[in-house]
């Protein structure tokens, strides 16, 4: 018989492991099984002799890798890849005018919250950056129970009935024979569903708009999109619809550099955010509303009911009633990111929904989508799920029940005490939730119908006052996003029907995505009401727009370094930039530092070939004329200027930097300066006008 030998903790292939690892925090720390058993070896499987075979007996093993085999759960169906933060809103004044909320009454009060940004059409482990819708979801944990806002960062949808959604999603994922493309909607299927839906149009221009390739969360906007209601203590109702305002302005990416950075960072979108936190500088929003009543909604030439159109805020303006700010990371990403479950149906006395049939078809839907990722109608009570308020019923048992409710009473309304008195949780009709009962506009019924209210007819006017709306700069963009989708496209009539639609938005539009097809242009699509021309909206513009961010501050400067770098030069931009509140990052050809000029070695934060000029918002390049020399011949070093130039930032250079800037085919202009303050100033801009020299645009 062989003898037995024990790969225990002090001898055997565990040793390398506990030589490395760091000094215990806790002595007494055990290890145990999922049932509390201590474990002696989590090194080695229990085996028959030293070469096996292993032995079915060995729990230790089996709990392990089974509870391993389970780690996924279902996927969220739309919105999958997303990263979330904690924080909490601010009020800054009461709202009891408009609603009894609680948490809207009480200026200066904070109720924490969780907020989760996502993408939409990619799986889980789908890059950060692809042109994509954004949800922007916020979970507040109020006194009086969770109030869910999930929304994106458009005000707007694609389909005006939760009927069409199902269909919308298949055709904008991943091909049912193919199996691709992840994350994209260049191609057959999406374009083919929306060439046969009009109503998308707006939404279609927003989708092709610098908004759905954001610079980060921070920088983008949130919207409730539905027309919300707001009811006070007197039962009086106004409508309401609900903007997220970042502190940061709107900042989005140029599509080159979106792309290139899914190369470069799959986790762009998701480590910035975790970053911003963990340095301090926390993301922040305002929170918005666009208050109306019953007359202004009487009035409005657009359905309120309609999820495909905006209210301008120049015809309803903004009320600014607190922020948002996010300032802690999740512990775990699976317990609290990925089992959060948002729905919109989650909901407080004082706000309440409307008749849009696309909010009435989400407030179904969500629930089922919680039961079928979480497993079990008990998801309330994860941690991250459940309310910080009292939570009180007789709801019992289901799968997975984690509360242990006492007493005998599991019914309402019960007199099980001595007294005979009635005991336990009660309705309140005072502070329970009352849904708004009188007739209006938004709360009208009639006969059992399936018909789209002529109302919601018009599906082109808001998609021209968007687009003529815009900066002719972001115009070029929405038109070449168009050019470069439909280059995806490979069926011809699907081409042609997108076209016939735009015609409708804009003759000019439509001519030149055509131009970029090389086709011709079609007759207009036949269009149910004829589009108008409406005022237009300058709040809807990103540049020059009123929420162009016009500071350094949240921004991220690249700053290029090697041997013979004068470190003089280098710490003045470092402290500038810093002082600017925005971020220096160094970036060396080794990322154990350079050499400076005397000879002191500088530490990087970043290798040069693995830290491109995409990752950040503007670049300085601070080198000797030798190491200029030396990179001309490097391509890291050329495409990270060429880059930064054709992506439109400024690129402040050190005198002995010309022969790379030469390289990289950079022309001077006013983005293009010396390390002064002029850097500092053009740091804090994109420089739009280069870019017809650059690339050819529709
Ligand atoms: Fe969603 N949506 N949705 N949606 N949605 C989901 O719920 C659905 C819609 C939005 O970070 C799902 O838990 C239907 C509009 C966000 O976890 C699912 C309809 C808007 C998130 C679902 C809509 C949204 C979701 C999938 C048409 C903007 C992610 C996973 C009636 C106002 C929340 C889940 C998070 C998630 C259904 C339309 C925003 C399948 C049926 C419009 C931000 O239940």
């Amino acid at each position: 018989m062989p003898t037995q030998k024990t790969f225990g903790t002090d001898r055997g292939a565990g040793d390398e492991l506990h030589q490395n690892a760091p000094a215990k925090a806790d002595a007494d720390a055990r290890l145990t099984t999922n049932q509390g058993i201590p474990v002696s070896d989590n090194q080695n499987q229990l085996k028959s002799g030293d070469r096996g075979p292993v032995l079915l007996e060995d729990f230790v093993l089996r709990e392990k890798i089974f509870h391993f085999d389970h780690e996924r759960i279902p996927e969220r169906i739309v919105h999958a890849r997303g990263s979330a933060a904690h924080g909490y809103f601010e009020l800054y004044e009461s709202l009891a005018d408009i609603t009894k909320a609680d948490l809207f009454q009480r200026a200066g009060e904070k109720t924490p919250l969780f907020t989760r940004f996502s993408t939409v059409a990619g799986g889980a482990g789908s890059i950060d950056t692809p042109r994509d819708v954004r949800g922007f979801a916020v979970k507040f944990y109020t006194q009086e129970g969770n109030w869910d806002l999930v929304g994106n960062n458009i005000p707007v949808f694609f389909i005006q009935d939760a009927i069409k959604f199902p269909d919308l999603v298949h055709a904008v994922k991943m091909e049912a024979d193919r199996g691709y493309p992840q994350a994209a909607s260049a191609h057959d299927t999406f374009w083919d569903f929306i060439s046969l839906m009009p109503e998308s149009t707006h939404m279609i221009m927003w989708a092709m708009s610098d908004r759905t390739i954001p610079r980060s969360f921070a920088t983008m906007e949130g919207f409730g999109v539905h027309t919300f209601r707001m009811v006070n203590a007197k039962g009086k109702s106004s409508f309401v619809k609900f903007h997220w305002k970042p502190k940061l302005g709107l900042q989005s990416t140029i599509w080159d550099e979106a792309v290139k950075i899914a190369g470069a960072d799959q986790d762009y979108q998701r480590r910035d955010l975790f970053e911003r936190i963990e340095r301090g500088d926390f993301p922040e929003w305002e929170l918005g509303l666009q208050v109306f009543d019953e007359e202004f909604a009487e009035s409005f030439e657009f359905d309120v009911l309609d999820p495909t159109k905006i209210i301008p805020e120049e015809v309803v303006p903004l009320r600014m009633v607190g922020r948002m700010v996010l300032d802690r990371w999740p512990d775990n990403f699976f317990a609290e990111t990925e089992q959060a479950a948002y729905c919109p149906a989650n909901i407080v006395p004082g706000i309440d929904f409307t008749n849009d049939p696309l909010l009435q078809g989400r407030l179904f839907s969500y629930l089922d989508t919680q039961k079928s990722r979480l497993g079990t109608s008990n998801f309330h009570q994860l941690p991250i799920n459940a309310p910080k308020c009292p939570m009180m019923n007789f709801q019992r048992d289901g799968m997975m029940q984690m509360g242990l409710p006492k007493g005998r009473a599991n019914y309402e309304p019960n007199s099980l005490n001595e007294a005979g008195e009635l005991t336990g949780p009660r309705e309140s009709t005072a502070r329970g939730f009352r849904t708004f009962e009188t007739q209006d506009i938004a709360n009208q019924s009639g006969d059992k119908l399936r018909l789209r209210a002529e109302s919601f007819a018009d599906h082109y006017s808001q998609a021209r006052l968007f687009f003529r709306s815009l900066h002719e700069a972001e115009q070029a963009h929405l038109a070449s996003a168009l050019v470069f989708e439909l280059s995806r496209v490979s069926l011809v009539h699907v081409r042609k029907r997108v076209l016939a639609n735009l015609v409708n938005v804009d003759p000019d539009l439509a001519a030149r995505v055509a131009d970029g097809l090389a086709m011709a242009v079609p007759a207009a699509s036949a269009a149910a009401v004829q589009p108008q021309d409406l005022d237009l909206s300058p709040a809807l513009r990103i540049i020059h727009g009123p929420r162009q961010h016009d500071s350094l501050e949240g921004r991220c400067v690249g700053i290029v370094i090697a041997d013979g770098t004068d470190g003089v030069d280098l710490d003045a931009v470092v402290d500038a930039v810093t002082a600017a509140k925005a971020k220096p990052f160094v970036i060396a050809p080794k990322v154990g530092g350079a050499k400076l000029k005397g000879g002191k070695m500088r530490v990087a934060d970043g290798q040069l070939a693995g830290s491109p000029s995409v990752l950040f918002d503007a670049v300085a390049i601070v080198l000797s004329a030798e190491a200029a020399d030396l990179m001309t011949k490097e391509a890291a070093a050329v495409q990270f200027v060429m880059d930064a130039f054709g992506h439109l930032k400024a690129i402040g250079a050190s005198e002995g930097a010309q022969a790379l800037l030469d390289k990289a085919g950079v022309e001077p202009d006013e983005g293009v300066t010396g390390l002064d303050d002029a850097f500092i100033e053009a740091a804090s801009q994109r420089f739009f006008e280069r870019e017809p020299n650059l690339r050819t645009l529709a």
